[in-house]
């Protein structure tokens, strides 16, 4: 989109992509890129064609992480204002899922950006890490909360107070990352993973997602009880009498997300 300054996007059929696209500067998060990326995600939960969305960086680097330069200079009070909260709160609040393609360095806030994302694939050269304390912070975009739900308090400890990178195969035995595959693979690899969710029943993804972030949230009785009556729901929807009639007669489910 041509009003789009620190983005691409395209669609591929039903999947949206976003690249980040700041290159000289490893991907570095600006306001303007955090912007952008807001209302690129909004715009694809809006649009009614599309059923997932990949978010991918450059070869070298996913995202460096918030963006220092601009960060630099700010007082407490232009932080407290700038309504981070806000910003990515647009983001995770977008319910259709988010596949991030890892590849090169995903550190601080750009590590961040893939915790938010439902399902990471990383090439074999990503590296992730927390860095913020080497420069005087800590991390910013929720990256002490979801970092350590993800990979649990001994791991998230670890890289948040030493700030070292891990590489993509223990980020994977560790559980913030879901595939690790070769370099040249990752993007087709992300599509056809996006593009796979997309085809099923739009209410089904939704539900199963919502659902998956409830057990993040909640404990286990209310979880349970939350997926119960998600999965009775499913029943009220076209698609699961087509998803169930179309296996009886041994043939390929047409979803209509009705
Ligand atoms: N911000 C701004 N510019 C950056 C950043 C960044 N995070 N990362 C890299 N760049 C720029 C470099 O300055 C350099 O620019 P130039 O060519 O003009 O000198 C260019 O990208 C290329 O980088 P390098 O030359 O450093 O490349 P190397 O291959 O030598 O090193 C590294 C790559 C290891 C990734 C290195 O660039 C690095 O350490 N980057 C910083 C990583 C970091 O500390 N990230 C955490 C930032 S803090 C954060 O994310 C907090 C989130 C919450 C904040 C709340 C905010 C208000």
């Amino acid at each position: 989109d041509a009003a789009y300054e620190t983005i691409l996007v395209e669609t591929r059929g039903a999947v949206g992509l976003v690249t980040l696209n700041r290159p000289k500067a490893l991907n570095a998060l600006n306001a303007r890129l955090i912007g952008e990326l807001g209302d690129a995600i909004q715009a694809f939960e809006a649009d009614e064609a599309i059923g997932a969305v990949v978010i991918a960086g450059g070869e070298k680097a996913f995202a460096a992480g918030a963006d220092i330069t601009e960060m630099a200079s700010k007082s407490f009070t232009d932080v407290y204002f700038a309504d981070l909260g806000g910003a990515w709160g647009r983001l995770v609040a977008c319910r259709k899922p988010r596949i991030a393609a890892v590849s090169g360095y995903a550190l601080g806030g750009g590590a961040e950006l893939a915790q938010m994302c439902d399902v990471v694939i990383a090439s074999e050269t990503a590296k992730f890490g927390q860095p913020e304390i080497t420069l005087g912070i800590i991390p910013g975009f929720g990256g002490t909360q979801r970092l350590t739900r993800a990979i649990g308090k001994a791991k998230a400890m670890d890289l948040i107070l030493t700030g070292r990178m891990m590489d993509a195969e223990e980020a994977e035995r560790s559980g913030l990352v879901s595939r690790v595959v070769p370099g040249d693979r990752l993007l087709d690899e992300a599509l056809s993973a996006a593009a796979k969710i997309a085809s099923f029943s739009r209410a089904a993804v939704l539900a199963a997602k919502e659902a998956v972030e409830v057990a993040h949230e909640t404990g286990l009785s209310e979880g349970v009880r939350f997926e119960r009556r998600a999965f009775q729901a499913l029943f009220a929807t076209e698609d699961q009498k087509e998803g169930m009639v179309a296996f009886v007669e041994k043939r390929k489910p047409a979803f209509r997300n009705r």
